[in-house]
C-alpha cells in the first residue's frame, strides 16, 4: 500500500524481530566486541517519558555500533529490590515481590513494543534468588577482607518511614522520598570501607576525562572532597579539675597559624564533654539540645547567625604560644577533619561572622593588598605575602604554608596530612525487600559469615502486607523461624541478621552479572567480564552523578582486587541524557502536567515518539514536550517510507552508473552522520537525514527518476541511518527494497570519498619550473595535502629521478613548484 501506518508496521515488524533474535551477540571473536548499557530500570509502574527518552539515547549508539559491524552487548534487566514495593505490598495486603514482578512484566511488554535493540536472553532482576546470591557472596568477600563492618553511629533516622537513610538521601534536611524532617539516632549499622579507596576513586578518574561529562567527574571529586593540609596539636590547659591534654586540628591553612585568635570544637562532638568546666556543663548541655534539631546543612549554612558557647578553657598555640579560648560551636562537624579547628577570622568567613557575634579579636597575617578583614568584615582568602607572622613574615601562601608544615614537624607538634570528605557507605537497611544480610550472630563466636555454599539466604515468603510496617526494627525480626538458626561456625543457637542492604549495593555490580547471567560458579564468568567489559557507552540521567556511579567504581575496585577482573574502571564512557519536561517544568503529579507514554506511542507510533527524543535536542539537554512536534515526527517519517516504495531500480544495482549529484549528497550524509553519532549529536544526524530526504524525493520527481540506481543508494542509506531512530519505518522500508530482515544488520554504508569532494580545483605541479601534472584536488585541499599529493604523482616521481628536494614551494589549492637538489 501507499499509505503510512505505523500501527501496521508494527504489527508486522515487531513479531519478526522476537522471532529473530537479531540482538543477541554472537560473541564468538569473530568481530570486536562492545557493550552499550543504559541504567537499568526500577519496576515502578510503566515506563514513563524519562525511560523513553534515555532508552532511545542507549538504543541509538547499540544500534550504530552494530551497523559498523560491532558485536554489542546491549542487555536489560530490572532493579527491583526497594521501598515502593514495600509500601505497595503494606497497602494491598500483598507481598513485595507480586507488585515488582507484575511491573516487570508490564515494563517489558512496554520496552518491546518501543523496539529496544537488547538481548532478552541475559535478563536479570536484582530481586531474584539467583541474583542476590551473588550480592550476598560479594557481600561476604568484602567482609573478609574488612571491608564490610559494623559501628554503632548516629545515623541520619527518617521518622515517616521509620529508617535510616544514607547523607546522600537527606535532601535539605528532609528525606528524599517522603520529605519528612530527619533527626538522628545512635544504631549498630553495617557499613562498607568505601574510604579506603579515596584515592584511587579520585585518581582514576583521569582514566575518565574526556569520556564523562565534566560536571559528574566535578561532582564526584567534591564528593570524594580530597583537601591537603596539616593536623597541629594544640595543648589545652590544665584546670583545678582536668589535666592538660592535646586536641588536635585539621587547617588547610597551617600558613595561617599566627592569625588563629580562638579555638572551636564541634558542640556534639565527646571532645566538648570532655573538655568543658564544670560551671560551664550545663550551659554546653543545653545548647548541645538546640543542635541536635538542626541538619546538617543548617549547620553549614551562611545565612544563620553564628551560635556557641565558651568551654572555660584555653589552647596554646604551638608556633607562638598565644592562648586560644575554646568554644563549642555546630559550625564546625564532629564528623570531618578532627572535629576541632583553629579559628582564623581574617581568613575565613565563617570564623570571622563567629568573631564578630561573640567580639573576638580578628588579626590579618595575609596581605592580600584588599581591605583588613577586621574593617571590610569580609574574610580574604587569596594569594598574599605573610605578614604578622614572626618567621612566616615575607612568605607567598604557599611557601608559607610548606614552611609552616616543617616547623609543626620539627617540633613533634604536627604533620602534613590528606583529609576527605567521603565517608563510609552505610549500608544496612531495617526493611524487608532487599538483599539480606548473610550474617549469623552467635553468642560464642560473634559474627558469623554465611557459607558460600549455603547461600542464598533467601527472603521468608510468608511476610507480606502490615507485617512489613515499619516498626524501627527490621520485619524480618519478626520471622521468627527464619532469625533463628544454627551457627555455621560452632552449630550452636544463633540469628540471622535481620537487615538488608540498600539497594544501591545490588545495583553496584548487575553490569558484571550481564557478561553471564546464568553463571552459577560466582557473580560472573572472569572470563565473559574481560571479554565485554568495560561498558563502552553507558547512559543514564545525571541524579546518578554521585551515588550509584561512586558506589560502582568501588565494587569494581574491590572486585578488581580480589583479582576476578583486569579492569577497575567500569564505565568507560558516560552520556547524561536531559530530562524530559513539559511547558518547562518536569513533569509531576502535583503539577498535573505528566504526559502518559502509552498514549503518545497510541498516538503517534513508537518511531515518532523515538524520533522526536532524539531530534528534540542533543541528547544531554532536556526536552520540552509541550515544544515538540511528534506529529511533525510522524510527517517525516511517512515522507522517507514513501520513498522505499518508489525506487524501481533492482537490488544491487550499480550506483556507479548513477546521478552524481544525488550520489555526492548521499555520500556526504552518511560521513558526517558517522562523525556526528561518534560526537553523540544524534540531533543533527536527524536534521542531515531530512534533508537527503529531500534531495531524494528531487531527484525522483524531477531529477534522474525513481530508476536512477543513485536513488536506491540514496534510500537505502535513509533505511540505515533512520534503523537507529525509527526501527520499524526502517525495517520496513528495507522490505519494501527487497532486502530480507533485518535492516539492524545491513551495515552502516561505505563512503567513497571521492564523492566527498564537493568543489574541485586544477592544481598545476611543476618540477624546477615545468608542468610535469595537474590533479583535480578540493577547493579547501591545505598546503600540506596538497604537497603531498603532488610527491606522489608518477609524472613528478619520475622528473625527479630519485634525487633529493631542496624546496617545495606549495602555494594551494592552485600551485606546487618542486626543486630537487
Ligand atoms: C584554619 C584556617 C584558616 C582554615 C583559613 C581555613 C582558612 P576543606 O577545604 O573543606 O577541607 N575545618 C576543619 N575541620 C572542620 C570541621 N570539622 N568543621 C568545620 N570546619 C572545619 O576545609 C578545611 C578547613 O575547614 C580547615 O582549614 C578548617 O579551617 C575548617 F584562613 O583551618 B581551616
Ligand atoms: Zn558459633
Amino acid at each position: 500500500g501507499s499509505s503510512y501506518r505505523f500501527q501496521d508496521l508494527e504489527a508486522t515488524w515487531g513479531p519478526v524481530w522476537e522471532e529473530l533474535g537479531v540482538f543477541t551477540p554472537k560473541d564468538d571473536g569473530t568481530a570486536e566486541r562492545r557493550y552499550v548499557l543504559d541504567m537499568f530500570p526500577y519496576p515502578s509502574g510503566d515506563l514513563h517519558m524519562g525511560h523513553a527518552e534515555a532508552f532511545a539515547m542507549g538504543d541509538v549508539v547499540s544500534r550504530y555500533w552494530r551497523q559498523l559491524g560491532y558485536d554489542v552487548l546491549h542487555p536489560i534487566g530490572w532493579d527491583s529490590f526497594g521501598l515502593p514495593a514495600e509500601n505497595a505490598a503494606i497497602k494491598r495486603n500483598a507481598h513485595p515481590s507480586e507488585w515488582t514482578y507484575a511491573n516487570i512484566e508490564t515494563q517489558a511488554a512496554s520496552f518491546k513494543r518501543y523496539a529496544i535493540s537488547a538481548d532478552w536472553s541475559r535478563r536479570l532482576h536484582t530481586s531474584d534468588p539467583g541474583y542476590y546470591r551473588w550480592t550476598q557472596w560479594l557481600f561476604t568477600r568484602f567482609h573478609e577482607k574488612g571491608l564490610a563492618y559494623r559501628k554503632d553511629h548516629p545515623v541520619n533516622w527518617c521518622p515517616k518511614d521509620q529508617t535510616v537513610l544514607a547523607n546522600e538521601q537527606v535532601v535539605a534536611g528532609a528525606c528524599e522520598r517522603c520529605g519528612t524532617p530527619v533527626t538522628k539516632k545512635s544504631l549498630n549499622q553495617w557499613y562498607f570501607r568505601i574510604t579506603e579507596y579515596a584515592d584511587r576513586l579520585l585518581d582514576d578518574m583521569d582514566q575518565l576525562k574526556g569520556h564523562w561529562p565534566e560536571r559528574v567527574l566535578a561532582m564526584q571529586r567534591n564528593w570524594i572532597g580530597r583537601s591537603e593540609g596539616a593536623h597541629v596539636d594544640f595543648a589545652v590547659e590544665a584546670t583545678d579539675e582536668s589535666p592538660s591534654r592535646a586536641v588536635t586540628v585539621f587547617t588547610t591553612r597551617p600558613d595561617t597559624l599566627y592569625g588563629a585568635t580562638f579555638f572551636v570544637v564541634a558542640a556534639d562532638a565527646d571532645l566538648a564533654g570532655e573538655l568543658v568546666t564544670a560551671d560551664r556543663r550545663a550551659g554546653l548541655e543545653a545548647y548541645q539540645e538546640q543542635v541536635k534539631a538542626l541538619s546538617e546543612i543548617e549547620r553549614q549554612s551562611t545565612e544563620r547567625e553564628k551560635t556557641g558557647v565558651f568551654l572555660g578553657r584555653y589552647a596554646i598555640n604551638p608556633l607562638n604560644g598565644e592562648r586560644l579560648p575554646v568554644w563549642a560551636a555546630d559550625y564546625v562537624l564532629a564528623e570531618y577533619g578532627t572535629g576541632a579547628i583553629m579559628a582564623v577570622p581574617a581568613h575565613d568567613q565563617r570564623d570571622l561572622d563567629f568573631a564578630k557575634t561573640f567580639g573576638l579579636p580578628v588579626r590579618m597575617v595575609v596581605d592580600t593588598g584588599e581591605e583588613d578583614p577586621a574593617v571590610s568584615g569580609t574574610a580574604t582568602v587569596g594569594e598574599g605575602t605573610l605578614v604578622n607572622s614572626g618567621e612566616l613574615s615575607g612568605l607567598g601562601k604557599d611557601e608559607a604554608i610548606a614552611r609552616a608544615i616543617e616547623i609543626v614537624e620539627a617540633a613533634g607538634t604536627g604533620r602534613h596530612t590528606v583529609n576527605f570528605r567521603l565517608r563510609d557507605w552505610l549500608l544496612s537497611r531495617q526493611r524487608f525487600w532487599g538483599t539480606p544480610i548473610p550474617i549469623v550472630h552467635c553468642a560464642d563466636c560473634g559474627e558469623v559469615p554465611v557459607p558460600d555454599d549455603q547461600l542464598p539466604v533467601t527472603l521468608p515468603e510468608n511476610l507480606r502486607g502490615e507485617a512489613l510496617a515499619p516498626q524501627g526494627t527490621s520485619p524480618l525480626a519478626a520471622a521468627e523461624d527464619w532469625v533463628n538458626t544454627t551457627c555455621p561456625s560452632c552449630g550452636g543457637a544463633a540469628k540471622r541478621d535481620t537487615d538488608t542492604m540498600d539497594t544501591f549495593v545490588d545495583s553496584s555490580w548487575y553490569f558484571l552479572r550481564f557478561v553471564s547471567p546464568e553463571y552459577t560458579e560466582g557473580p560472573f564468568d572472569p572470563a565473559a567480564a574481560a571479554r565485554w567489559m568495560p561498558v563502552g557507552q553507558y547512559v543514564g540521567g545525571v541524579e546518578h552523578a554521585i551515588l550509584h556511579l561512586l558506589y560502582s567504581r568501588f565494587f569494581t575496585k574491590v572486585i578488581h582486587d580480589l583479582g576476578l577482573i583486569p579492569f577497575s574502571e567500569p564505565f568507560s564512557a558516560l552520556l547524561n541524557q536531559g530530562q524530559v519536561l513539559n511547558g518547562g517544568k518536569a513533569m509531576s503529579k502535583s503539577l498535573g502536567n505528566g504526559v502518559d507514554l502509552g498514549e503518545q506511542l497510541d498516538k503517534y507510533g513508537v518511531d515518532a515518539v523515538r524520533l522526536t527524543m532524539i531530534f528534540a535536542s542533543p541528547p544531554e539537554d532536556d526536552v520540552d514536550w509541550a515544544d515538540v512536534s511528534p506529529s511533525g515526527s510522524a510527517k517525516f517519517l511517512a515522507r522517507a517510507w514513501r520513498l522505499a516504495g518508489d525506487v524501481t531500480s533492482a537490488p544491487g544495482a550499480d550506483p556507479a552508473a548513477g546521478d552524481v549529484a544525488l550520489r555526492r549528497v548521499t555520500h556526504r550524509t552518511v560521513a558526517d552522520a558517522a562523525e556526528l553519532l561518534d560526537a553523540s549529536k544524534f540531533n543533527v544526524v536527524v536534521a542531515k537525514t531530512m534533508e537527503l530526504v529531500n534531495a531524494t524525493r528531487k531527484a525522483i520527481d524531477s531529477g534522474p527518476g525513481a530508476g536512477d540506481p543513485a536513488v536506491r543508494e540514496a534510500v537505502e542509506a535513509v533505511a540505515v541511518i533512520l534503523s537507529l531512530f525509527a526501527p520499524y519505518t526502517a525495517e520496513d522500508m528495507w522490505a519494501q527494497l527487497g532486502h530480507g530482515p533485518s535492516v539492524a544488520n545491513a551495515g552502516w554504508p561505505t563512503v567513497d570519498p571521492s564523492l566527498l569532494v564537493q568543489d574541485t580545483v586544477v592544481a598545476v605541479v611543476q618540477v624546477r619550473g615545468k608542468v610535469r601534472d595537474r590533479l583535480d584536488v578540493p577547493a579547501d585541499i591545505t598546503e600540506d595535502a596538497l604537497r603531498e599529493l603532488a610527491l606522489a604523482s608518477e609524472p613528478v616521481q619520475r622528473a625527479l629521478e630519485g634525487r633529493g628536494l631542496r624546496t617545495v614551494i606549495v602555494r594551494a589549492p592552485k600551485l606546487v613548484n618542486i626543486v630537487p637538489e
